[in-house]
């Protein structure tokens, strides 16, 4: 990858801790409302495989998804003012947190269910196989979304019809207070895939080039043999499930050891000690990100809460 473009994803990373470290002190001062569930410590994941994708790919993922929604390129204020409900906001300010989406960058949302859209991923690519196009579904879900009927029918019918989806396993160790040990049958999720035939493989989640690579490798075997795919990242979130999650079912001790493994720390060290960049461009990157949040939050709180005429609009699609 060229330098500028790793720099970009640099830029992505940092863009996506900030925020979210700017959503949480918002969210406590209660500026925002309902649920929020911080992406912070999988940074790589999402960037890693949205660098991989073609414009024409769609990503469709859970809740955690401010992140996943920076990196298909829809705009910091947008996704910050859909963060407050303002009807500049991504969702016109009608999704939250939970529902950010725009079919214009092929960013499919944004969902709260966990599991239920994997087969909305499924029915992506069966569309696409009709229409004949070699469109790749792209699909996010936490390890814990493995566990449910969602992910078994969905993967069943993506082998059987040979559909050309990239299902990627966050395995970030947690499905709200549950490990994985004490809900998955399977140590690996991965392994899970090999039930219904079809190839998988495992990466390192917190190192954004090998998730680059990865997802490349597996896009491009998706899209070239028509088939989909399991691709497992190992990662980690470094916040609770949600805003309020006590955390009671982990020590602090192994978040401190994750902590130590950040995916941003990572990355950093990888382009300095390979000379690709210097510690001052980086920190350039940071001062630029630190005015960008603090224009998205001016932004947001500018903007105007939705017209309470609006409030019918947008249910039904017109046909
Ligand atoms: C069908 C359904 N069951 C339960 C819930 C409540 N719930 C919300 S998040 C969650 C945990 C999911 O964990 P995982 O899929 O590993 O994703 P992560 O939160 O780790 O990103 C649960 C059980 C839900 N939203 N939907």
């Amino acid at each position: 990858m060229k330098k500028e473009a790793q720099l970009d994803l640099y830029h992505q990373m940092v863009l996506i801790r900030r925020i979210e470290e700017q959503a949480a002190e918002l969210y406590q001062q209660g500026k925002i409302g309902g649920f929020l569930h911080l992406y912070i410590g999988q940074e790589a994941v999402s960037t890693g495989l949205i660098a991989a994708r073609q414009p024409h790919d769609r990503v469709i993922t859970a809740y955690r998804d401010h992140g996943v929604a920076i990196n298909c390129g829809l705009p910091a204020n947008e996704v910050m003012a859909e963060l407050l409900g303002k009807a500049t906001g991504v969702s016109k300010g009608r999704g939250g947190s939970m529902h950010m989406a725009d079919a214009s960058k092929n960013f499919w949302g944004g969902h709260a269910i966990v599991g239920a859209h994997l087969p909305i991923a499924a029915g992506f690519a069966l569309g696409d196989q009709y229409a004949g196009n070699d469109n790749v579904t792209i699909c996010m879900f936490g390890e814990g979304a493995t566990n449910i009927g969602f992910f078994h029918e969905a993967l069943n019918l993506a082998q059987v019809w040979k559909l050309k989806v990239l299902w990627v396993c966050e395995n970030n160790k947690y499905g709200m207070g549950t490990s994985v040990e004490r809900a998955s049958a399977v140590p690996e999720i991965r392994q899970k895939a090999e039930g219904y035939g079809m190839p998988n493989s495992r990466v390192d989640g917190m190192d954004v080039m090998k998730v680059y690579e990865a997802a490349c490798d597996a896009i491009e075997k998706v899209r070239t043999e028509s088939h989909p795919y399991l691709l497992e990242a190992v990662t980690y979130r470094y916040r609770g499930h949600s805003m309020g999650d006590p955390e009671r079912y982990r020590k602090p001790e192994e978040i401190k050891q994750w902590q130590e493994n950040d995916p941003i720390g990572i990355f950093r060290k990888q382009l300095v000690s390979k000379k690709t960049t210097s510690e001052k461009a980086l920190d350039e990157i940071e001062a630029r990100v630190t005015q960008e949040v603090a224009a998205a939050v001016e932004f947001a709180e500018s903007s105007p809460e939705p017209e309470l005429d609006d409030l019918f609009k947008n249910i039904y699609a017109e046909s």
